[in-house]
Parts: structure tokens; C-alpha cells; sequence
């Protein structure tokens, strides 16, 4: 069967299960194999990450065979994912699992005495990403494969990812990720795939003929991009992509001159500073960290990408013209945006195509999705940094932007408000490319990633660009793969899925509507809320182990897991947090629903804000855990070092997954999804996909609270509405008093005055406005986590009903309306 019983518990089994089939043995006889000359050691000196690279690499050349047969065929169309992020997480049990080798593995390993287990334990998270941008590209390229989408990801290989989160004593560190310390089993260098990036110097002109000026750019600095490639396998190993990421490197290790002038360090200056492109990922997942560096990112990888397909496709078709026929290039927000001048430049001055048909091949090939509209967080690069970094494509920005304009001006739409608007430079605060604009402009379509979302993008950041091409912004609402978020994150809620609705449930998610007619089947429900309670027991531990915390498992376990960002609004929960605690406090005998709070996640290393909030929410843990009239009725745990394998433990063990952004501001969540697949109910805004899961799951299944967008904006232009709204609920009142006299930080009384002198004064995300709505939907959450029968029902119905937001639908979607490929 292709369903894991569950994880086993890790702990070694005596080597002397008899095997049970060929496909076990040989792949036992890999692993040694592996294990002897890849790795080195026997059976006996591994250690479990010898184990998992051994494993890793028996697996690996399972997906080559399929791989060196998919090189031979050149398919219709291709599709180019550029993604500066891909938080991928594990991939050994997605590699398992689509490969159908799951139990063959599990017994393979179980011969040699190894517990799969703890092998899957060992592999480090690829954490290339932050957050959700990334983890949407990591969730599309394994659905691309699933349903057949020929396609490269494009993307940096980071030596170092997302950095690693402790605390100490309630205050986040951060200390270097390093996944490869050890090498990556799953990757291939291919030195072969080399391409050199330039960076700065000057461009000349030289006259081609009387009407043809050629410019030429003479970069007086290169780098190399080399090529490292992760193969990602399909749902039952049918197609298999690749994952293309660039490494830097300097064309030349070492000055020999300068080493043998007696200057050591400085011969390796120049290697330093090439590498340096692809040593760190950027921490921030909501504004843009404006250095020299980040660019260079930006257009190093991009560059190479460009390179790369434009390479592949003339090799195949011969004519650079017929690009759009054959490739789709996906541009993952704007931080591959300078491909619209970099794919002109290729064409013109590689491939001497006229502007017209250099212009025809970009805007047919590119498309961008936009997934903010946060103005901090839209970037724009000074005009003076681009003219010293990529002078030819500040040129080509220029021409671009000249020619746009002029257009405007023929349609009689020439008067300055509106110029300034659609320009591609921003000259209102110091001359600014704005990377938006140039990404809608060189984009055949530009789409945003949930209805409401893309609907604030018609008519907020992109209303003007919008009226000249009211058909190119598009709506294609997020997904998430079910491989990863259901079958191998929550193996007992797929086996039980399985048994009820037939194998078929795992190609095709539509079937688990079925689900909805046993959601008050007394047997039925008994089994979903026992694989809920096992999943509760192992999240206690993870929960112990890492934070010193007895919780209950049968307590409501309240999830709120994302990035830390005043717009989410963790600072919401934590405020409700307090109310509950003084209510309790105020009512110690009252027969309060047992809960646990749970947070994790990561705020930007720079963000001083989401930084106190963090802390405010241990000091508060702290102070509710200790206190004898609480009990075990309330706890707050902040699980350090959130990731996709944290969250693989989490999200199937969450009774309540709480999404709670500003209305507006979320443009789609992900996690949301996750949580409501795995039978996590929703306390939520109408903001993001929160809407279209309220629609799906049926409105009496999710708890939605707050003002809606349009009330948020009608809200903030009213004046002092926070002074209002505080002074009308004695309750947000008392606590943000309690916060503020430093009952949390005895220590230093003042700790917390810049979150709650900021709530009294200014409160931007209106939080103040929601939290008499949201503490009334937590009380009212309360109340039906009272009733089992009905709570059950409700969680059934929405792992019945999120078959809609697969990835895989996402894909199609994509396919179809942006890319014009076929699905196989
Ligand atoms: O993209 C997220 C959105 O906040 C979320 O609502 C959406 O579901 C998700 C996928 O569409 N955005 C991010 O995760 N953004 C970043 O991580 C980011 C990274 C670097 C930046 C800016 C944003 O410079």
C-alpha cells in the first residue's frame, strides 16, 4: 500500500526481519552499497545522517532513470519558474512517497536494524525561503511534476537558508542556518551549466548602419553561475522536473599576483565578494532590504536563468523567435523583474533582434505574480544604483519606459497626474525603477494569488496600468500539495481517508467530499478524533522537549504559525490572551474550555516591533503557566525554530488555526489551508483565501469575525478610531492596562510601552477595532468545543471539502489561462 501506518517511533529494530520481496531487497543492497562507497562507513560506524544519505542517493538514482528519459524529449512548451526563494523543507518522504517506496523503504532499513523514522528525522530542511512566497514555489513544483507540466525551477543555492530561531529568555536569536554542512545527497553540480553575469563598467555605441546604433555592454566585473539541479518527482514517479539552483562562483580562485606579492588575503578578496551572491538568504518577508547585495541576487540568478532557456531553446528550435511558442517564464513577485530588460538585452544584442520583435518575444514570454500589496514591502531600486550596477539595463528601462509613455500621450492621456502614475520611475521621493510596474508592463499576464487579493490589485497599486490592459491581471488563488500537507504529514487521517473513500482518494482529492456523509457517523467520527488525539500526544512531546511545558492533549490546541508581522496580528491573540487570563483570574471556579496557545515563527532579525511581540508573548506565557489559579485551563507555548517540518508536526495536531490578518492585507495564506485540510476549524478575518475557504467549507464550519476590507478602510480615515474603540471595551482596555504597568515584565515595568503606546496612538492594522468581535468568536469557539459531536462534524466537513485548494488545481489553472501548455 502506498499509506504509512504512521511514523514509527524512533528507535533502532534488530536486523533480523526476513525480507519480504525483491524491490526490498535490492533497495537494502542499494543503501549498503551507498552507504560503503559513497559515504564510507559500514553498518556499524554510520551515524542517522549517514543513514539518511545513503538512503537519499539509493533513492536518487530511482528518480535518474526516470530523469535520463525525460531529457531525450523535447516537449511542446516548457514552463521557467523564477523564484529568489524555495523553502522546500524535507524531501526524502516526498521522494518516498511519490516513488511509491515508502514500505519497500521502511522494510529495506528495517533489515539493516535502521528505524526509518529517525532516518527521515536526520535530513536537514532546505530552508530557502521565508515564508509563504516560498513555500508556494516549493508547492508548485511538486505539483508541476505531479500533473505533467514540463518545468524548471530557477532559483539560488543558499549556502545558508533561513536562519536558525532560539530564545533567551523570551527574546529572539538568530544564528546561521547550515543545511549543506554535510553536502546535499538529492543535488547534482553541473559544472557543465556555466554562465558568466556581469556586473557594472560602461556600454558603447558603434553605428551598425546609417539607421542602426548598436549598444554593447563591457560589465567591469563577472561572475560565474553554476549550476546545482534537485530532481523533483511527480505523484507516482510520472514526470520528473528540475530545480535548477545557481551557485556563485569568481572566475578565478585566487590572485596569483597578488598572493605571490605577499598579500594573502587580499588574493582571495575578489572570490569573496563573487561568492558572497549566493551565501545567505535575505531574512525579510515583508520589505525590501534596498542593498547592493540583494540586487546583485536578484539579477545574478536571473541572468543565468535567461541564459539558460534562451540556450535550451535555440538548441532545440533553432530561431529565438519562436520563444513564446515553446516557454512560459513565470516571475515569482518582482525579485526576478529585471528579466524584462534582460531578456531585451539577450535578444538584442546576443540575437540582434529589432526592439519590436525583441519587445513582441518578452511581453509574450513573461507573466508576474504579485503576492503583496504592503507599500514597504514593493520594491524599487534608486536609479543611480541601477546605472552603476546595469547601466545597459537602465538604458533599456529608459527606452521601455519612453516608449510606454509615449503611447499614453497618443491616446490623449498625457496630463501629469496620470504619467506619473503609470511611469516605470517613481520621482517622488529621489528617482526610483519601480519593479512592479516594469514586471506588469513586460508581463503577458500578471495575476494575484486570491480573489480579493487580485481584485485590491485592480483597483489600489496597479489601478492605472490596469485601465490600459483591463484583460492582463488574472486571479489564481493559492494551493497546496496534498502529497506533502495530508498524505505524508498526516499518514493516519490519509490511511483512514483510504480505507473509507478507496485508494482513488489519493490521485484524485475531489473524492474526499465523500467524507461529508460520515461526519456524524458515530464510528467514523470516533476514528478521525482518535488520529487527531495520536497526533496531539506526539505534539505534546515535540512541545515538552523543546519548551519545558506539560500541556493536555485534550485540551483545544489554538495554532497561530506564520511569519511575525504586525499585519497578521499575532499581537491580537496574545491581547485576547491576557483578557481570557484576567477573566479566569476574575472567575478561578467558572468552567473554563481548556486551551493551549500555540505560536512559531520567525520575525525579520531587523524588526524591532515583531521582535517585542514575541517577547510579550513569553513574558505572558510565562506568567499564565505559572499561576496556580489558572491551572491547566490556559497555557502559552512559543515553539522555537518554526519550519516545514515543525509545521508537518503542528498542523496535523491543531484543533483551531487561527488567521487573523488586517482585512486587506493578507493577500492569500497558505497555512490556512493546510490547517482546514487537516480538520483544523478557522477563527478568521474576511481577508486573503480565508473568504474562498469560508465558501468552500460552508460558512457555518469557520468562525469569521472583524471588519471586512471595505470596513477597514472606511475605519482608518476615521480619526482617533483606536482611542474609540479602546474606550468602548473595558475589557481591551484592562488588558492592554495590565500590559502596559508591566505586570508581565516586573523587571522592567516600561518593556511593552512601545506596543501598547503604539495601539492607544496609531494601531495601523486595527487591531483595537476587531478585538471585541474576536473575543466574542473565541467564546463562541469555546462553547461548540463543548459539544464533540458538532465540533467533530465541523472538522470532517473541511477535510471533506478543500479538495479545491490543491496545488494541483493552481497548476491547471496556470496551464490553461497564463501558460497556454498541456497537462499530461
Ligand atoms: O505569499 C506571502 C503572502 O504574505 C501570503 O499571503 C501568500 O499566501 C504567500 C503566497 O502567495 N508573501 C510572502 O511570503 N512574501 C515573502 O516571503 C517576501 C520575501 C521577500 C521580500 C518580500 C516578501 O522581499
Amino acid at each position: 500500500t502506498l499509506v504509512t501506518a504512521g511514523k514509527a517511533p524512533a528507535r533502532s529494530v534488530r536486523p533480523s526481519v526476513p525480507s519480504t520481496g525483491d524491490a526490498v531487497v535490492d533497495l537494502r543492497e542499494a543503501i549498503r552499497a551507498k552507504l560503503a562507497y559513497a559515504i564510507g562507513r559500514t553498518p556499524e560506524t554510520a551515524r542517522e545522517r549517514d543513514w539518511f544519505a545513503a538512503t537519499a542517493l539509493a533513492l536518487r538514482d530511482r528518480i535518474v532513470d526516470a530523469c535520463l528519459a525525460a531529457e531525450k524529449q523535447v516537449p511542446n512548451k516548457r514552463v521557467y519558474y523564477l523564484s529568489l526563494e524555495f523553502l522546500i523543507g524535507r524531501l526524502l518522504s516526498d521522494a518516498m512517497n511519490n516513488l511509491g517506496l515508502v514500505e519497500t523503504t521502511r522494510k529495506a532499513l528495517a533489515e539493516l536494524g535502521v528505524d526509518l523514522g529517525t532516518v527521515e528525522g536526520a535530513e536537514p530542511d532546505a530552508a530557502l525561503g521565508n515564508g509563504g512566497l516560498g513555500r508556494l514555489a516549493a508547492c508548485f513544483m511538486e505539483s508541476m511534476a505531479s500533473i505533467g507540466i514540463p518545468a524548471f525551477g530557477y532559483g539560488i543555492r543558499y549556502d545558508h537558508g533561513l536562519f536558525r530561531q532560539s530564545f533567551e529568555d523570551g527574546w529572539q536569536r538568530e544564528a546561521p542556518e547550515t543545511w549543506l554542512s554535510e553536502g546535499n545527497p538529492w543535488e547534482f553540480a553541473r559544472p557543465a551549466a556555466t554562465y558568466t553575469i556581469g556586473f557594472g563598467g560602461s556600454v558603447t555605441m558603434s553605428m551598425v548602419s546609417e539607421r542602426v546604433i548598436r549598444r554593447t555592454w563591457h560589465p567591469a566585473e563577472t561572475v560565474r553561475a553554476v549550476a546545482h539541479d534537485v530532481p523533483v518527482v511527480g505523484w507516482r514517479g510520472k514526470t520528473v522536473n528540475t530545480l535548477r539552483l545557481w551557485k556563485a562562483e569568481a572566475e578565478a580562485p585566487v590572485d596569483l599576483g597578488q598572493f605571490n606579492g605577499g598579500d594573502h588575503v587580499g588574493a582571495v578578496a575578489n572570490r569573496m565578494r563573487a561568492e558572497a551572491i549566493s551565501r545567505v538568504l535575505y531574512p525579510s518577508d515583508s520589505s525590501t532590504a534596498g542593498q547592493e547585495l540583494r540586487l546583485r541576487q536578484e539579477y545574478f540568478f536571473t541572468s543565468a536563468s535567461l541564459q539558460d532557456l534562451v540556450l535550451r531553446h535555440v538548441a532545440e528550435r533553432g530561431d529565438v523567435r519562436s520563444l513564446p511558442d515553446h516557454a512560459a517564464i513565470q516571475l515569482n513577485d518582482t525579485h526576478p523583474a529585471i528579466a524584462v530588460p534582460e531578456l531585451m538585452r539577450i535578444l538584442l544584442e546576443d540575437h540582434g533582434l529589432t526592439w519590436e520583435d525583441a519587445w513582441h518575444v518578452t511581453t509574450n514570454t513573461l507573466n508576474y505574480t504579485n503576492h503583496t500589496l504592503l507599500p514597504e514591502a514593493l520594491e524599487t531600486w534608486p536609479v543611480e544604483l541601477m546605472e552603476r550596477l546595469l547601466p545597459r539595463h537602465m538604458q533599456i528601462i529608459y527606452l521601455i519606459n519612453w516608449m510606454h509613455l509615449e503611447q499614453q500621450g497618443k491616446s490623449g492621456k498625457s496630463d501629469a497626474a496620470h504619467l506619473a502614475s503609470v511611469s516605470l520611475i517613481d520621482e517622488s521621493h529621489g528617482r526610483r525603477v519601480r519593479m512592479g510596474h516594469l514586471a506588469f508592463h513586460g508581463s503577458r499576464r500578471v495575476n494575484g494569488v486570491s480573489a480579493l487579493h487580485t481584485e485590491l490589485m485592480r483597483e489600489t497599486v496597479f489601478a492605472d496600468l490596469h485601465a490600459l490592459e483591463p484583460e492582463k491581471i488574472v486571479n489564481k488563488t493559492n494551493g497546496i500539495t496534498f502529497r506533502r500537507w495530508l498524505h505524508n504529514a498526516n499518514p493516519g487521517l490519509t490511511k483512514l481517508a483510504v480505507e473509507t473513500l478507496g485508494e482513488g482518494v489519493l490521485d484524485n482529492p475531489e473524492l474526499l467530499k465523500g467524507l461529508d456523509a460520515y461526519a456524524a457517523d458515530p464510528a467514523f467520527v470516533a476514528r478521525y478524533a482518535a488520529v487527531r488525539r495520536g497526533r496531539k500526544e506526539a505534539l505534546a512531546e515535540v512541545i515538552y522537549d523543546r519548551t519545558g511545558v506539560t500541556v493536555d492533549p485534550s485540551a483545544l490546541f489554538d495554532v497561530q504559525i506564520k511569519r511575525i508581522h504586525e499585519y497578521k496580528r499575532q499581537l491580537l491573540n496574545v491581547v485576547e490572551t491576557v483578557a481570557l487570563y484576567q477573566a479566569i483570574k476574575a472567575e478561578p471556579h467558572k468552567d473554563w474550555t481548556p486551551r493551549v496557545k500555540i505560536f512559531g515563527g520567525k520575525a525579520a532579525p531587523s524588526y524591532t516591533q515583531a521582535k517585542l511581540i514575541i517577547k510579550l508573548a513569553a513574558d505572558v506565557a510565562r506568567a499564565v503557566n505559572d499561576d496556580p489559579d489558572v491551572a491547566d485551563r490556559l497555557k502559552v507555548v512559543f515553539l522555537p525554530n518554526y519550519s516545514v517540518s515543525l509545521a508537518e508536526a503542528i498542523i496535523p495536531a491543531a484543533d483551531l488555526s487561527e488567521q487573523i490578518s488586517t482585512a486587506g492585507m493578507e493577500a492569500s495564506g497558505t497555512g490556512n489551508m493546510k490547517l482546514a485540510l487537516n480538520g483544523a476549524l478557522t477563527v478568521g478575518t474576511l481577508d486573503g483565501a480565508n473568504i474562498e475557504i469560508r465558501d468552500h467549507v460552508g460558512a457555518e464550519n469557520i468562525f469569521i469575525f472583524g471588519l471586512d476590507a471595505a470596513g477597514v478602510r472606511a475605519r482608518s480615515a476615521e480619526p482617533h478610531y483606536a482611542r474609540d474603540a479602546i474606550w468602548n471595551s473595558p475589557r481591551l482596555a484592562a488588558a492592554l492596562d495590565m500590559i502596559a504597568s508591566g505586570r508581565f515584565s516586573p523587571e522592567e515595568p516600561n518593556r511593552f510601552r512601545p506596543l501598547t503606546d503604539d495601539l492607544r496612538h496609531r494601531d495601523q492594522y486595527l487591531l483595537t477595532c476587531d478585538f471585541d468581535d474576536y473575543w466574542r468568536a473565541q467564546r463562541e469557539i469555546d462553547a461548540a468545543w463543548n459539544d464533540p459531536r458538532g465540533w467533530w462534524k465541523r472538522a470532517i466537513h473541511n477535510t471533506a471539502r478543500m479538495a479545491w485548494f490543491s496545488s494541483d488545481r493552481s497548476m491547471r489553472e496556470y496551464a490553461e489561462e497564463i501558460w497556454r501548455v498541456k497537462t499530461a
